[in-house]
């Protein structure tokens, strides 16, 4: 079946055969142990989200009541700096993003059978010419793709255990979210769920010089 995407959005399935998968979630496990995942809720409202959060790279993406939706350096609970991106996202990341400069962000989410996404638009970055590109791990999702108006037409997809989709381009700013898990598709987390993996490009990328 051929995906009709909007222009931008890149689906690749089964980038990370079995092995690399496992290997990708030994990582993650490393990064959870040094950055715990915590469950972040709503500026303003203090609603929790569906998802527990963590992150890796040299920023992070927190949010909480007081402060809105941001990066920063430090865990929110912790004070400490986010631990390093794994070597095989970072060459995830120059293999497909067509971007030199590295990603700074690497933003993890946790499903749970029931969690979801409500469809929003990624523009806390500075800098939307790079690509966001997501890894996802576990069981299967409901993924939806809208346009860059909330309400528009809007595509669904069904992203698997070691798929990447690349969201460049035209699509950056397009609205998506997470309609529903499906448990038990996949027997990569012995508990089930559904990791995905985001790394971005978040401060301003300054235009190659073109003085002689
Ligand atoms: C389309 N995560 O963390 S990843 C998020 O599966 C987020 O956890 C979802 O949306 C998840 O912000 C979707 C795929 C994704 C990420 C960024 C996008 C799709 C996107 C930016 C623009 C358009
Ligand atoms: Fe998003």
């Amino acid at each position: 079946m051929t995906e009709n995407l909007p222009d931008g959005v890149r689906h690749l399935p089964d980038y990370f055969d079995r092995t690399a998968q496992q290997s990708l979630l030994n990582d993650i496990r490393r990064v959870v142990q040094s950055a715990p995942l915590y469950v972040p809720v709503m500026p303003r409202t203090g609603k929790p989200m569906h998802v527990r959060m963590s992150n890796c790279g040299s920023l992070g993406w927190v949010t909480d009541k007081d402060g809105g939706y941001r990066y920063q350096a430090t865990h929110p609970k912790s004070g400490q700096n986010w631990p390093p991106i794994p070597q095989t996202l970072l060459d995830l990341w120059e293999t497909v993003s067509g971007v030199k400069h590295p990603p700074e962000a690497c933003l993890i989410n946790f499903y749970d059978d029931s969690a979801k996404m409500g469809m929003h638009q990624d523009s806390d970055e500075k800098d939307f010419s790079a690509p966001v590109i997501s890894v996802s791990l576990g069981d299967d999702c409901l993924f939806r793709v809208g346009g860059t108006q909330r309400g528009g037409k809007t595509t669904s997809i069904r992203l698997r255990s070691g798929d990447v989709i690349i969201l460049g381009g035209a699509s950056r700013l397009c609205y998506h979210g997470v309609d529903r898990i499906y448990p038990a598709t996949s027997m990569l987390l012995k508990d089930g769920g559904r990791i995905n993996l985001t790394l971005r490009r978040v401060s301003k990328i300054q235009p190659a010089s073109t003085a002689p």
